[in-house]
């Protein structure tokens, strides 16, 4: 808790550890509320000229003794706190220190360190987690070979894990208790130590590396839940296949773990050999899990079993570096899923969820660059900017680059970097090295943080044949970072000629390589040559920057696109921007009392879209969705009214549903399935479609479109089908909305991953009863707020996917969600901090709600025993930098 203005750790101050921990021997007594850990760890100086301190991170730890060569150490020449161990004096030649703590896993509720999931004991140890375990050198940059005995009650948990390959297990003899010993040959920095235990069921299998060697896979669950693991069994046989032949990469030890656990503050955890999950990315069956839930469940087994390579063998020098480690992996995993499906339903699915999170985080007072240079709470550096951005930043290399200096300039990276704690700059170094490149520019994308805004007037000379593009660019201001300096932008782009087809690109009289001009400068022009005709301009192609685009561009040349452009993300993206104008001039209109207008040209364009029939299903599926109201917020940037943003997008789709009703049927009909559920990407499109016709057909609000809603939701054979319905349903205040909530609660009380949707679903209805809805909810005996999975279903949802009733105008929503953040903070402050970061717009919405919500953030600001990293974000929610 807080006693004084915490100080921030500066990129600038790292600086390399004075001390090197060469190996890690960890002895483990599992006891519910006294567990003991032996550490001995081999220590010596890091080749420091001048003696230093052995200064050990702790985080609430007990000390139970402490040897240095085998002899306890004087009391005067140590200090313990539960926070640091430090010996003034250590002995500046390599030495052992034997350091005993005693930790209470069960009363542990901050889900870091070593705590319990129900009755099973797990760890987590990224970011900080490790010295909640024993003091430690806790930074990545310094890397151990690890050995953990681990010894427990044979009833309390029969199995026994930890990283590497299993050495030795057997029974302590004339006790209850066994144990079993593991080693990780692989040096590895303390965030990647994993150890579990407990009674848990196991499903296993086997795979065959590239090289011929035999790897053991094996998922471990609550007992009887095995039955629900074959897909993710499945994608990780996938995944490690892909990562095989798309870069190279071989897995390395004999086995692989995967443990599904209740309670975890994230998605998952990468521990070397011994990944750490939330259960709602392995469990899964048709009854159970929607096509979003397999889908999830692929992408997350993926992004784990990536880090294997891009995180563990090679990890981060400092906490600065994340986005080396996970921006890196996020862009394999979508590279992975969009392998594994469909390229541009994913690409489409990306972008959308980066505008909705990232690029409102960038346009907010939590913008942050990609590599951040300052923070006080690490925990809350895992955001969309770090993830999200961090993969657009990789896909911009490959894009400049080309595909093969790109696999070049990795695999580059995978030999040098190999069982080290690598930079930002190492990595980008590579490819530069590969290509030639300077790409000293271009390492702006890691440090100036701000969405890029990317002005384009074309200028086609009818006589010349000519089309000149004057760009110009300007990045935002951000925290901290008034100005900023040009970017180098990426865009890739098509001339698109009468016919529809692409014409020829010659810049400067030279055919273009792969499409993509560099935009370098604040502003510049491009000039092509031999453009028979005046093209229509098809810009950012496959969203190749993450940028903002503006183009004075017609109405029927966008319809044009939307029907003709050969990049499916254009012809997405066509609607999206004609959609776009509409909705925020709607807004305009509803928030001065005027009535929404229609616009014929975006439904005729949407029409012909669903008519299509040689489009993927999902594509049109994600097409028929408007902008989300994030989006659109965003968008208008000042001022915002939620309830008029909703009111614009809702009529809009509802004129969709009336507009082409007759279409919408005849495709909810010929989407619908034959034969039993198929969790594959064409069949989950197949529904997609199907629901999303559902969904607007029942706008038009008439007793057939919400009885067809209501059947197909008693009907279903699969949870996909079912929750689409029911969220249909609740989208109209009518009796079948209470009959199916009920039933659905009826029919899977026992099963908390499908109750946590029934709490989201109820959580995101727009009404204005709905906040008395979730207070009653909290209330409920399904609720747990000891269980995070529950807060993000039911607060988090309602915090961060109710528009309108988070942002009620009274105000109540903010109260609520902040006082149950402050009641949260002091047992979880992780999971607190992530509700709080729910306020981060609050400077763009209209005069009543802004006040309120900032009455409500300065209420919690003035709160002393904050946690760190509630405090954190309340700071710079409120900061007015
Ligand atoms: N490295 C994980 C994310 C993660 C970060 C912190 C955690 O602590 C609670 C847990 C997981 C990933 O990228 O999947
Ligand atoms: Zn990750």
């Amino acid at each position: 808790m807080r006693t004084e203005e915490p100080r921030p750790v500066r990129l600038a101050d790292y600086r390399s550890p004075d001390w090197r921990i060469g190996t890690v021997e960890l002895d483990v007594a599992l006891h519910p509320t006294a567990t003991t850990v032996r550490a001995k760890l081999s220590i010596s100086p890091n080749g420091a000229a001048a003696p230093a301190p052995l200064v050990l991170d702790g985080d609430e730890l007990t000390l139970r003794s402490i040897r240095l060569d085998g002899e306890p150490l004087a009391a005067e020449s140590f200090v313990a706190t539960p926070d640091r161990l430090t010996i003034a004096q250590a002995p500046q030649r390599p030495f052992e220190l034997e350091i005993e703590t005693v930790l209470d896993p069960t009363n542990n509720t901050k889900l870091m360190g070593l705590y319990r999931a129900g009755s099973t004991y797990c760890t987590q140890c990224e970011a900080e987690g490790f010295r909640r375990i024993t003091y430690f050198l806790d930074r990545p940059d310094v890397m151990a070979v690890y050995t953990t005995r681990i010894e427990a009650d044979k009833a309390e948990a029969a199995v026994l894990l930890s990283n590497g390959n299993l050495l030795a297990h057997g029974d302590i003899p004339g006790t209850s208790r066994h144990y079993a010993v593991w080693h990780d040959p692989f040096p590895k920095p303390a965030y990647l130590f994993a150890l579990v235990g407990g009674n848990l069921g196991c499903v296993s299998d086997s795979f065959t590396t590239m090289s011929g060697r035999n790897i053991r896979l094996a998922i471990y669950v609550e007992p009887g839940k095995e039955d629900r693991c074959d897909y993710a069994m499945d994608s990780l046989k996938r995944a490690m296949r892909w990562d095989e032949v798309a870069f190279g990469r071989e897995y390395d030890l004999d086995i692989f773990m995967i443990v599904a656990v209740s309670a975890f503050n994230m998605g998952a955890m990468e521990n070397k050999g011994l990944n750490v999950f939330n259960d709602k990315y392995v469990l899964a069956s048709p009854a159970t899990a929607t096509d979003g839930d397999y889908a999830g469940i692929e992408a997350v087994i993926a992004h784990e079993y990536f880090h294997n390579w891009t995180g563990d063998r090679i990890t981060c020098r400092d906490w600065f570096q994340l986005c080396l480690k996970e921006g890196l992996t996020v862009f394999r995993d979508q590279e992975f899923t969009a392998d594994q499906r469909s390229r541009a339903v994913e690409r489409i699915s990306d972008v959308r969820e980066l505008r909705a999170s990232q690029f409102v985080e960038d346009a907010g007072p939590l913008a942050h660059p990609v590599r951040p240079t300052l923070y006080h709470e690490i925990n809350n550096f895992y955001t969309a900017t770090v993830y999200q951005k961090g993969a657009e930043v990789v896909r911009m290399i490959k894009t400049l680059l080309g595909p093969q200096a790109f696999r070049a300039g990795m695999d580059l990276y995978f030999t040098r970097h190999d069982g080290h704690a690598a930079t930002v700059e190492q990595f980008v170094q590579c490819f530069a090295e590969i290509s030639g490149r300077d790409m000293s520019q271009f390492m702006r994308w890691y440090s100036q943080a701000g969405t890029p805004e990317i002005k384009v007037a074309p200028h086609y000379d009818t006589a010349a044949r000519s089309l000149r593009l004057d760009i110009s660019q300007i990045v935002p201001p951000t925290p901290a970072q008034p100005n900023k300096e040009p970017m180098l932008v990426p865009l890739a782009l098509g001339l698109v000629g009468r016919n529809g087809e692409d014409l020829p690109l010659l810049l400067d009289g030279r055919p273009l390589p792969r499409g993509v001009i560099e935009v370098t400068r604040a502003s510049q022009s491009f000039l092509f040559s031999e453009v028979p005709e005046r093209p229509a301009l098809s810009l950012n192609r496959a969203f190749s920057a993450p940028i903002k685009l503006s183009l004075p561009i017609e109405a029927g040349e966008l319809r044009f696109l939307a029907a003709h452009d050969c990049d499916p993300f254009n012809r997405w993206q066509a609607i999206q921007t004609l959609a776009m104008a509409l909705l925020k001039s709607n807004v305009a209109a509803i928030c001065s009392g005027g009535e929404p207008r229609l616009d014929r040209g975006l439904m005729d364009a949407l029409g012909a879209i669903l008519k299509d029939t040689a489009l993927e299903p999902a594509f049109i599926a994600l097409t028929l969705s408007p902008p989300s109201e994030a989006d659109i917020a965003r968008e208008i940037g000042c001022d915002v009214d939620p309830d008029a943003v909703y009111a614009a997008r809702r009529k809009l789709r509802a004129a969709i549903g009336a507009r082409h009703g007759k279409t919408l049927t005849e495709t909810y009909t010929r989407m619908m399935a034959t034969g039993a559920y198929r969790p594959d990407a064409e069949s989950a499109g197949r529904r997609a479609l199907k629901n999303a016709c559902l969904d607007l057909l029942a706008l038009t609000e008439t007793d057939a479109a919400i009885a067809r809603a209501f059947s197909q939701y008693g009907e279903a054979d699969n949870m996909t089908d079912r929750m689409a319905a029911l969220e249909t349903l609740a989208a109209h205040n009518r009796p079948e909305r209470a009959a199916a909530l009920d039933d659905f609660y009826a029919r899977y009380a026992n099963d908390p991953l499908v109750i946590d949707k029934w709490f989201a679903l109820q959580a995101v209805i727009p009404e204005p009863t709905t906040l008395d809805r979730v207070r009653s909810l909290t209330r409920h005996p399904a609720f747990s707020a000891a269980n995070p999975n529950r807060i993000r279903a039911l607060i988090g949802a309602f915090a961060q996917a109710n528009q309108t009733q988070f942002n009620r105008r009274d105000g109540a929503g903010y109260d609520f969600v902040a006082d149950f953040v402050l009641e949260l903070d002091p047992k979880n402050p992780q999971v607190a901090a992530r509700l709080m970061s729910a306020f981060r717009s609050w400077r763009a919405l209209e005069a009543q709600r802004r006040a309120r919500a900032e009455a409500t953030l300065r209420r919690v600001a003035a709160i002393q025993s904050l946690s760190p990293d509630v405090h954190d974000i309340v700071a710079r929610t409120l900061a007015d930098n």
